[in-house]
This record gives C-alpha cells, structure tokens and sequence, in this order.
C-alpha cells in the first residue's frame, strides 16, 4: 500500500474510450490518502455526448471514489471543460465528494497551491499542441492508434507504453506550447498570492520552479497514468502508475536568489 498526504488525479475521461480505467482502478486500490483530490475532466461528458457508453470499469471507478469519499478520505472535485456541466454543483457535495471550482490546497509545510483544471488558460496559449500541429480529427487518429499500439502491445505480454506520449514529446511546438501554459499558470498562483500552481488539461505532468511559484502537472489517465502525490512531509512527486509503479519527477528546488534563469526540470515522463 502506497500512502500519502494528498493525492491529485485529472483528465481520467471516463466515458471516452480512451480513458485507462484498470490502471485507475487499480491506482486506488493501491493507494491510499487524506485527502484526494479530482482535478477536472474526471468524465468525459463531450465525448459521451458523441456516443454514450460507461462500461462497467468506468462504473468501477466512480463507485471507488465515492466508497473512498464515505470512508474517511476527502475528496475535492473540481471540474473541468469535458464535464463542465458538473460546474453547476460547485459548493455541493455529490455523494460525499465536494464540488468546487476552485480550491486552495494547504502543504504540510504551509506552502498553499491554487489547485484548478487549467482550460482557462485555453485563451493564453491557443489550443492544444497536437491540436495546432494536425487538426482534430488527426488527434482522434493518433489517440485510435495510440489504442491500437496498446493492445497489440498488451497481447505480446508488454507494458503499456503510449505511442501519443512519444511522439508529444519530440515536436518541438508542443514543447512552446507547454512553456507557455505553465507561464500562464505561475502568473496566475502570482496573483493570487498563493506559492504555486496545480493543475492538469494538458496531459504532461511535471514540475517548473517559477520565480516565485511552482507549477505542477499530474498528467492523466488516458495517455501517461500519473498522479501527483504530495507526502506526510509536504514533498511532492510525480507517480507514473503501470505495473511496474515509479516516482518520475520529484518537485524541483527553488532557484537560488539571483542566479538568474530557474533550472529546467524534466518534463512529462518518460514512459
Ligand atoms: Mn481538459
């Protein structure tokens, strides 16, 4: 059993078939924490209004979050722009899981993040990055694909490995376009005064030691499988679940005063 403080998950599009529910499930099984929290595109509401199927390990799921909700773990929710319509039930509790469009989550050593899907940042950055370089139906291609390269893969008896993930992480442009939602992101926790930045939308995990904030991606359960894990101490890592789970990014120190350009931590995951 894995335990932590906080948990962070997003972008786990259940309702589309591209969702990795076993993973997920699995993940939960595995884990256990205090608080839990739900960072947007937890269903998948566009792609079921395409075609509407939920099957049973996409059931498996929500009945695990709200068996883990009534059992002693809070779970915050905070939509996203594929379940928007669950915006309408911010303040509630749905089944034990607070809705909330916005939370503010407080580290064991005090630091306090901004904790929010991230499509507002939509406008600042323009499109997602395979989205600008190939249009969306090449994006559903290469997802379709991506799921074929899985079950091939699965059936020769080897470990999930995302052809998606691969090829996001070579193009140049996609790289920009993730230098300027985690600017968009820091900016923001800036503002706010708060000392970092979580969020997901973009399907990259990672970390960015801004000047005066962190940024901090959990990814998603559709093309990586990773969660952002913060421990008892208030450290946090990025756990890339498969069967063979691993820590693949740990948070960044802060750049030292005056040492000019922040250093450059890994991004995504290697996978
Ligand atoms: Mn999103």
């Amino acid at each position: 059993m894995y335990s932590y403080r906080s948990v962070f998950i997003s972008d786990v599009h259940l309702g589309s078939p591209d969702c990795q529910a076993d993973y997920l499930l699995d993940f939960l099984e595995h884990v256990q924490c205090q608080k839990l929290y739900l960072v947007g595109d937890i269903l998948d509401l566009i792609a079921m209004q395409r075609k509407m199927r939920f099957p049973p390990s996409h059931q498996a799921v929500i009945a695990k979050l709200v068996a883990l909700a009534n059992s002693g773990t809070e779970v915050v929710y905070v939509p996203g722009n594929h379940d928007v319509e669950m915006r309408n039930f911010c303040g509630q509790s749905l089944a034990g899981i607070e809705v909330r469009s916005t939370a503010i989550h407080e580290n064991a050593d005090g630091r306090r993040f901004v904790v929010c899907h991230g499509d507002q940042f939509d406008q600042v950055v323009r499109y997602s990055p395979l989205l600008l370089l190939v249009g969306e139906r090449a994006h559903e291609f290469l997802l379709w694909l991506n799921r074929g390269c899985h079950a091939w893969r699965r059936m020769r008896g080897k470990p999930y490995w995302s052809l998606a993930a691969w090829l996001k992480q070579r193009i140049g442009k996609a790289q920009a376009f993730i230098r300027r939602f985690e600017q968009a992101a820091l900016t923001a926790a800036e503002r706010d005064h708060r000392d970092g930045f979580i969020c997901g939308h973009i399907h990259v995990a990672g970390f960015r030691q801004g000047r005066n904030g962190l940024y901090c991606n959990d990814g998603d359960w559709v093309e990586h499988c990773t969660a952002l894990t913060e421990g008892f101490d208030g450290s946090l890592e990025i756990l890339h679940w498969s069967e063979n789970p691993c820590v693949v990014a740990r948070e960044p120190k802060p750049a030292r005063q005056g040492s000019g350009v922040p250093e450059t931590p890994p991004l995504g995951v290697a996978v």
